[in-house]
């Protein structure tokens, strides 16, 4: 099964939008299997944007990351990188589809609530760069045989 990392950034926290966030993929189908609220530091903060670290809006997205608290995650389930994408939006809110996470509650690009890993690899890197092995829970949901054939 794949696996991908969300985040739910400062703003997301501050405005109180964790819940609705969270039953958007469970209620989706995918599995929560790890899960953290966490003050960042800024050299994850550094490390998880690294490949923007020459965009001039770089040194602003790291202050804004490490600035409150952030609710780090991973979901599995066939298709959940790709599919939490879409769940999640386009990059700027307000060019994000309605109904989408960043299209519902958002107005600006350093303001968008939510990340999301978008490929296998970036998955990959930034699951292990955010959680230890023995923070990650593998586990059957009872209602897998509903969800999948
Ligand atoms: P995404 O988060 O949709 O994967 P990205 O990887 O291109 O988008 O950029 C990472 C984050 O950086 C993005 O969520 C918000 C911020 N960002 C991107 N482009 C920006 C811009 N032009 N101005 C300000 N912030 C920007
Ligand atoms: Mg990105």
């Amino acid at each position: 099964m794949e696996r991908t990392f969300l985040a739910i950034k400062p703003d997301g926290v501050q405005r109180g939008l964790v819940g609705d966030i969270i039953c958007r993929f469970e209620t989706k189908g995918f599995t929560l299997v790890g899960l953290k609220l966490m003050k960042v530091s800024r050299e994850l903060a550094e490390q998880h944007y690294g490949v923007h670290r020459e965009r001039p809006f770089f040194a602003g997205l790291v202050d804004f990351i490490i600035s409150a608290p952030v609710v780090a995650m991973v979901w599995e389930g066939d298709g959940v990188i790709a599919s939490a994408r879409k769940l999640i939006g386009a990059t700027n809110p307000l060019m994000s589809d309605v109904g989408t996470i960043r299209g519902d509650y958002g107005v600006s690009i350093g303001r968008n609530i939510i990340h999301g890993s978008d490929a296998p690899e970036t998955a990959q890197q930034e699951i292990s760069l955010w959680f230890k092995e023995e923070e990650l829970v593998s586990w059957q949901p009872t209602s897998t045989p509903w969800l999948y054939e």
